[in-house]
């Protein structure tokens, strides 16, 4: 099994809360003391928080089951027991908690710390001290402890990055990020050598940073299973925008506006949201490139209005350009965002 793991199923229970208990003082020369049963401890609760040094839910494959510790027993001499321990499970940046069933978003996990309880441990029952009163000065009763929460949950990591790199297998995607970024995912003349999904981030000249996502490549009829089929386009579902590579070497067979097509048929059968995002294309490989390839891309390209760049990511042609286009796209993305952010927010306020 790959070390990545993006999708899973896990077991959460938190801890019920300790009873109370029914006891009386026992002093010296008091015939009979007073009630003094005291409360049962809180359970635990499970939280779960994101952390930005994790890259997969493997940890969770493995181990499934979370249950939050049960709050003590009350004590006597009015002493409270002691509160459940939490449990703290850390997810990679971008998962997303659903109902098992519903498959319905609970929390979505996509900033660096931030948490959320997902079962709150049981309140602890109240001991009998608690319910003394002038009519009642010797209670025989105490509370049991609620009981924890329990749930199933579906876990599912959906990447966080600015820029998808798309295309056809051997389009040169892994190439470009390992160029670009400090990733090293494998590269190879055959199909399909990335198998996973891999982030880098870029630092252009006197730009903010962005995070490119390098994924496995695509084919044709990916949509009924074909090559790896859809399994990894989720990671590119929550970029700003997609940059899709194309081949014009040769390398990659076929006619290279025809191969554009069809990766775009396939997005599209995936999701619409997806194939609204905005798309910029590079025809890869221009070292190599067959002249009239490049060509009736470019054409096809600046018909139906593409932002289009020839890059070589061996002999580094275009690609200052293209970081510098993207990087501006990015900001662009970021700065709408905040906008959108802060006009919900008014509306809220003005509510
Ligand atoms: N001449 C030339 N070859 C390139 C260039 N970029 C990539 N290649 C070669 O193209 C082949 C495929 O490159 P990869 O980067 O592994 O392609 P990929 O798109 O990541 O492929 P998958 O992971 O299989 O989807 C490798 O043999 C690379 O060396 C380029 O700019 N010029
Ligand atoms: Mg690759």
């Amino acid at each position: 099994m790959s070390n990545f793991i993006d999708r899973v199923k896990i077991y959460i229970r938190s801890g019920h809360g300790g009873p109370g208990v029914v006891a009386f003082r026992r002093e010296a020369y008091v015939p009979k003391g007073g009630p003094s049963g005291g409360d049962g401890g809180k359970g635990g609760d499970v939280i779960i928080v994101a952390d930005k040094q994790l890259g997969t839910l493997i940890d969770l494959k493995y181990q499934q089951n979370y249950w939050a510790e049960n709050g003590e027993q009350g004590r006597g001499k009015q002493q409270t027991g002691a509160d459940g321990k939490e449990i703290v499970i850390r997810v990679p940046m971008g998962t997303l908690v659903r109902d098992m069933e519903t498959r319905d978003t609970i929390v979505d996990l996509d900033e660096d710390g931030k948490w959320y309880i997902l079962a709150r441990g049981g309140r602890g029952g109240k001991g009998n001290a608690f319910f003394k009163s002038a009519t009642n000065q010797a209670p025989r009763h105490a509370q049991p402890g609620e009981p924890g929460e329990e749930f199933t949950l579906f876990l599912e990591l959906k990447l966080l990055a600015d820029v998808g790199l798309i295309g056809f297998p051997n389009a040169g995607k892994s190439t470009l990020i390992s160029r670009i970024s400090a990733a090293k995912p494998k590269i190879a003349d055959y199909p399909f050598t990335t198998l996973t999904p891999v982030l880098g981030v870029v630092k252009p000249e006197n730009r903010k940073g962005f995070v490119v996502a390098d994924i496995p490549g695509l084919i044709e009829n990916a949509h009924k299973g074909a090559g790896l089929g859809f399994e990894f386009l989720r990671h590119v579902e929550r970029t700003s925008l997609l940059l899709h590579l194309v081949d014009v070497s040769g390398i990659v067979p076929g006619d290279p506006v025809e191969n554009f097509i069809k990766i775009n048929n396939e997005l599209e059968l995936y999701s619409l949201e997806l194939i609204k995002k905005y798309m910029a294309v590079a025809a890869t490989k221009i070292d190599a490139a067959v002249p009239e390839h490049l060509e009736s891309l470019r054409a096809h390209c600046l018909q139906k209005g593409y932002e289009f760049f020839p890059i070589s990511s061996v002999t580094g042609a275009g690609l200052d350009q293209l970081m510098n286009f993207l990087a501006g796209k990015v900001e662009e993305g970021r700065k709408l965002r905040e906008m959108e952010r802060k006009d919900q927010e008014t509306v809220i306020e003005g509510d």
